[in-house]
């Protein structure tokens, strides 16, 4: 026999065939499959949606790029409610949230030893407030993680100019909120504005990893090598392109997932007056998850609490129903509700942290789905175990009309998760084609889902 085989028949409404083909197809390309995640990338990875919250000066001024002169005194939200926040974007699905703790004004929503430009000198809570602090906490009680943006520019503090002087100002307020604010999930180094100017990322990062030895540092590729994420190059909520979480530098190779920031309001990180008609539609919302996190990456949505210190109204329902929404989309997995969740083939067993390997050494494999009666359906969304590296290289998902299989989805990379849709189709047998995988595919998950009844 060219190949191994396992037959079950799992139920008596469903079929399901698995093999692994070892001498079949494309000889494997070099993807750099070698390159393998750290478990805080897959911890960090399996989240999938994340928040960054931007305030501060910017928000009462109409501004989205401070210049550093804005007076403190305009900082004064007189209703700030992280709790608020926090409820808001946990209804669409978050589980964690990243604060601007530091724009590019210099403006710091923390008390600093280092500089008094910030909450401190602002009227706000008579300059005792902590808006970090507020944050994380709320965060926190509510099962969120917590993350920290520090913008390396800075267009207020004067010892900018000088890339030492900076440096140690940069270091001393990273240690400040790398020591005082518990575990951080993510720590975002944003390449903006910093054309340049020269900073000793190399020092910055160790400090960092040496207080906070599992967050997930962001940065442009650009920007630091060794960072553990990666910006998508877009600000778009869309990854135009395949997939592979391996990123080559000239030679240097590291597992550096993707991140994909993309602001719920149009274009706006930070609060605008009179904008509510750039919040963006539910439908461009579902699109923009269907293409980040159904591409392999991770979303990162920009929320903007007002200058009353809450997340706008417009804001808390399309969150609500974004989270409502993907929830409904992906209830039904028609493979799962046939098969039933105790079955052995992990693959179907709609369960993420159980996987499905084809057999040792083997570089193609088929997954095949019968059920008792025709489904219709319009996506499947399909996991890769990458613990041991991205290895599917090449994939179809086919359907079978008459006698003959129909391909609907083709592609090469699915990683983390990958979410094809298509042309609504009937049938009774699906199958997953892996195509060409670099050694054996693990698989997490295959489930189909019919969009369109969802959506009814
Ligand atoms: C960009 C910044 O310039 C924007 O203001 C925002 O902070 C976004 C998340 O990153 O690079």
């Amino acid at each position: 026999m060219p190949f191994s085989w396992k037959r079950c028949v799992c139920s008596s409404l469903l079929y399901i065939l698995v093999c692994g083909f070892a001498n079949r197809g494309p000889i494997s390309a070099q993807n750099f499959s070698g390159i393998k995640p750290s478990p805080q990338q897959i911890a960090w990875q399996d989240m999938e949606i994340g928040v960054i919250f931007h305030f501060g000066p910017n928000t009462f001024m109409d501004r989205e790029w401070g210049d550093g002169t804005a007076d403190p005194s305009v900082f004064n939200p007189p209703n700030f409610d992280a709790e608020q926040w926090i409820q808001a974007v946990k209804a669409a699905g978050a589980k964690y949230v990243v604060m601007v703790a530091k724009h590019h004004d210099g403006f710091c929503l923390f008390p600093s030893e280092l500089t008094k430009y910030g909450v401190e000198s602002s009227p706000w809570k008579n300059g005792k407030g902590d808006a970090v602090r507020e944050v994380a906490e709320a965060a926190r009680k509510n099962g969120l993680k917590f993350g920290i943006y520090l913008s390396p520019w800075d267009r207020h503090d004067p010892r900018y100019a000088e890339s030492a002087a900076y440096d140690k100002y940069y270091l001393g307020q990273l240690d400040e909120l790398a020591s005082q604010y518990g575990e951080l999930v993510e720590f975002w180094m944003d390449g903006a504005g910093s054309g340049g100017h020269v900073y000793d990322f190399d020092k910055i990062v160790q400090e960092l990893r040496m207080r906070q030895p599992n967050t997930m540092v962001f940065a442009d590729v650009a920007l630091y090598r060794a960072a553990d994420l990666r910006w998508v190059g877009n600000e778009a909520g869309t990854v135009p392109y395949e997939n592979w979480n391996v990123v080559d530098r000239t030679g240097y190779l590291r597992w550096r997932p993707v991140e994909a920031d993309t602001p719920l309001r149009k274009l706006h990180w930070f609060w605008h007056p009179n904008d509510e008609a750039s919040v963006k539609s539910l439908g461009e919302m579902i699109d923009l998850y269907n293409q980040t996190v159904g591409h392999g990456a991770q979303l990162m949505l920009g929320i903007a609490p007002d200058n009353t210190g809450r997340v706008p109204a417009s804001d808390t329902a399309r969150l609500k129903e974004f989270g409502e929404a993907v929830r409904n989309l992906y209830a039904h997995n028609l493979v799962v509700e046939e098969h039933g969740k105790s079955e052995a083939v992990r693959v179907f067993d709609g369960d993420p942290d159980t996987f499905w390997s084809a057999p040792p050494g083997s570089h193609a494999a088929v997954i095949e789905v019968t059920f008792s009666k025709a489904v219709t359906f319009d996506r499947a969304l399909t996991m890769e175990w990458l613990n041991d590296g991205q290895h599917v290289q090449k994939y179809a998902i086919e359907v079978m009309e008459g006698t003959k299989w129909r391909r609907v989805a083709e592609a090469q990379a699915i990683g983390h998760k990958k979410i094809d849709v298509f042309a609504p189709v009937t049938t009774q047998k699906v199958r997953l084609n892996l195509l060409s995988t670099s050694s054996e595919a693990h698989i997490r998950e295959f489930q189909l889902f019919n969009g369109a009844a969802a959506a009814k």
